[in-house]
């Protein structure tokens, strides 16, 4: 996979050169890129910014230099295959320009699975109000763009949400995981356990501080233990996440479920879900 940055903070994606994200680059699993913008300016201050049309707070990211930067990084990139029928902008092959915004579309972790498929993806992380509008009209004709918001709190830049995004991506990517940790069942997995959270852990001692670990991880019945975990899970869904619980699709709960559920004051309607059918508008 090739992923470029495009940013006036580069210093700012340095951690992309640690732990699993640069090991994977290190290994050859993946080719960042991190690029500044300023590289494509043509005035004798590097000017990014300009003061907004129709007046108003703050300043807005010019067109010009990332007009430059994305011509550059685009026809750099992994070539789209396809039948020549289909433009970048539509074919599975084409790139992908993420664009962090808080008005975007939540980043989700179907997103992730989605990105992670993607040959060449381009992040152009804003800072000041964002970006002028024209940019991405004019790349959405060249690659599929996603304006994403990673959640509802306003950062004052786009970087630290290309760290996220590119750390749930690379994740995903196949070699990335060691054995154990790409065969657990991750909260926000699509698949089975999509609308659990994870339960608590314990490692050793037995004993820290006096406080002990709960006595049955410690026998080997493993199918009290598998139990255990789903009820604190499902206890701790409930208390954090009551939404993750009335998305579940029925028949996700077995009997213990439903009265551990019970316990806390959840009652299925005739459907089996708990409470009314997430979706109705979309689009
Ligand atoms: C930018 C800004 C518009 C604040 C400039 C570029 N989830 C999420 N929160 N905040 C962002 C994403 C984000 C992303 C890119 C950004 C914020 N800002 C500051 C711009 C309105 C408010």
């Amino acid at each position: 996979m090739r992923l470029d940055v495009i940013t006036i903070f580069p210093e700012y994606l340095a951690p992309l050169r640690l732990s699993l994200v640069g090991k994977a680059a290190d290994r050859g699993l993946l080719d960042i890129r991190i690029h500044d913008l300023r590289a494509w300016t043509r005035d004798r201050h590097h000017t990014v910014d300009d003061t907004p049309y129709g007046g108003g707070p703050g300043m807005v990211m010019k067109p010009e230099p990332w007009g430059e930067a994305l011509d550059e990084i685009l026809a750099d990139g992994p070539p789209t295959d396809g039948d020549g029928a289909e433009t970048a902008a539509r074919s599975d092959t084409g790139p992908v320009l993420v664009v962090p915004t808080p008005s975007g579309r939540p980043f989700t972790q179907e997103i992730a699975a989605e990105l992670a498929e993607r040959p060449h993806l381009v992040f152009a992380p804003a800072r000041y109000e964002g970006i002028d509008r024209r940019v991405v009209e004019e790349y959405a004709e060249r690659a599929e763009v996603r304006e994403l918001s990673i959640g509802d709190y306003v950062l004052a830049g786009g970087e630290a949400p290309v760290l996220v995004m590119v750390e749930a991506v690379v994740r995903l990517l196949p070699g990335v995981l060691g054995n154990v940790e790409s065969h657990r069942d991750d909260s926000f997995a699509a698949g089975s356990m999509a609308h659990l959270l994870e339960g608590p852990v314990y490692t050793k001692p037995p004993v820290w501080r006096g406080r002990e670990v709960p006595e049955i991880l410690l026998g080997g019945h493993h199918g009290n233990i598998a139990r255990w975990r789903r009820d604190h899970a499902l206890r701790r869904t409930a208390e954090h996440r009551p939404d993750l619980l009335r998305a579940a699709p029925p028949g996700s709960w077995d009997r213990p479920d439903l009265r551990l559920l019970a316990e806390l004051g959840w009652e299925p309607d005739a459907d089996g879900r708990f409470g009314p059918r997430p979706g109705g508008m979309e689009e």
